[in-house]
């Protein structure tokens, strides 16, 4: 057997981070540790049933799932953590009628905490919602950050514009920085490395209609169709990016770590806003923390990747 990377995943629950968690169980590379889910861009009962039975029908269904209880600051709009509702109720996810995958007893900052340091070898921190159980278990167990390879995080942008729309924000950050923007400011104090998937290469994956026509006509695979009906939930790209329009972020934040080769980063010396209309905003300066920031992505060798391991489901 090849040898696997520990890695601790923590998540939000929306269509992508529940996909990157099926793809995560594919990878051979890839040894979880945990798993946990944060009430940011879901609802977290549907989106940790949903987690449970992934690992039931697309793992070993042993991996245990931990619920945070942290609440960040900016609430995620309504419409778009209905979707853990959709994938929860999915019919391949339900077929078995139980779920086996074990929940922990205590909440996830404390359940990442255990996970590292049990661990004999580092892990790597793979995180596509907000950084709060991070912040939150630095603050409880500073000594984690001896055990941690680096945090690999879907978030932040250094481009003018962010996608978060909202009142009383300038529209320059990210969703996940946004939620809670502290939590980035602890975590960028914090000594780890930090490998920081932004919207420069998220923004080159967009969900689009070729590309599900792609899944639709390898649906004969199970773990195809798994992809194609998750995504259905979600607007594609068509005429012009809305507020709405679904990109991979996630998933090509979980691909660079099963495949490394697939993305380009450089240095950035980062701050973040905290506070007023610009918070969750990170930005470029001097004698910033360095953040090792993906910017490019090889398209077609990313879906391809992806499609591959869903291909490997029986
Ligand atoms: O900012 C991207 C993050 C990713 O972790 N999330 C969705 C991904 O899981 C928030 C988000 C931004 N725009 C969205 C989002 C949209 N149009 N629909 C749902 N979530
Ligand atoms: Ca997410």
């Amino acid at each position: 057997m090849m040898k696997q990377t520990n890695v601790y995943f923590n998540h939000d629950g929306g269509v992508d981070d529940l996909i990157s968690l099926f793809l995560l169980l594919q990878m051979d590379s890839v040894k979880l540790t945990g798993v946990s889910v944060i009430d940011a861009d879901c609802y977290i009962e549907p989106a940790t049933y949903a987690s449970r039975k992934i690992i039931d029908r697309f793992g070993d269904g042993k991996l245990e799932t931990a619920k945070s209880i942290i609440r960040g600051k900016n609430p995620f709009p309504k419409d778009w953590r209905m979707h853990a509702f959709f994938m929860d109720a999915l019919p391949i996810l339900n077929e078995k009628g139980s779920i086996d995958a074990p929940l922990s007893d205590v909440p996830a900052h404390e359940h990442l905490i255990n996970a590292v340091m049990k661990e004999k070898e580092k892990t790597t921190l793979l995180f596509t919602g907000p950084l709060s159980d991070l912040a939150e278990a630095l603050k409880t167990e500073p000594k984690i950050t001896e055990k941690i390879e680096k945090l690999v995080w879907m978030g932040g942008t250094y481009l003018p514009d962010g996608n978060v729309h909202e009142p009383e924000h300038d529209g320059t950050a990210e969703w996940n920085a946004y939620w809670d923007p502290e939590a980035v400011g602890v975590v960028f104090d914090a000594d780890i490395k930090i490998d920081m998937v932004a919207l420069e290469s998220t923004n080159q994956v967009p969900l689009t209609p070729a590309i599900r026509q792609m899944w639709a006509n390898e649906r004969k695979y199970p773990g195809v169709d798994f992809l194609g009906v998750s995504y259905a939930v979600v607007p594609p790209l068509v005429h012009f990016i809305t507020n709405s329009t679904y990109f991979l972020w996630d998933v090509l934040t979980t691909a660079s770590v099963g495949k490394p080769e697939l993305v380009k980063s450089k240095e950035i010396l980062s701050g973040v806003y905290t506070e007023g209309p610009s918070q969750g905003r990170t930005y470029e300066m001097e004698n910033g923390r360095p953040v090792n920031v993906v910017y490019d992505v090889d398209h077609d060798g990313f879906f391809n990747y992806i499609t591959d391991l869903a291909k490997k489901v029986k």
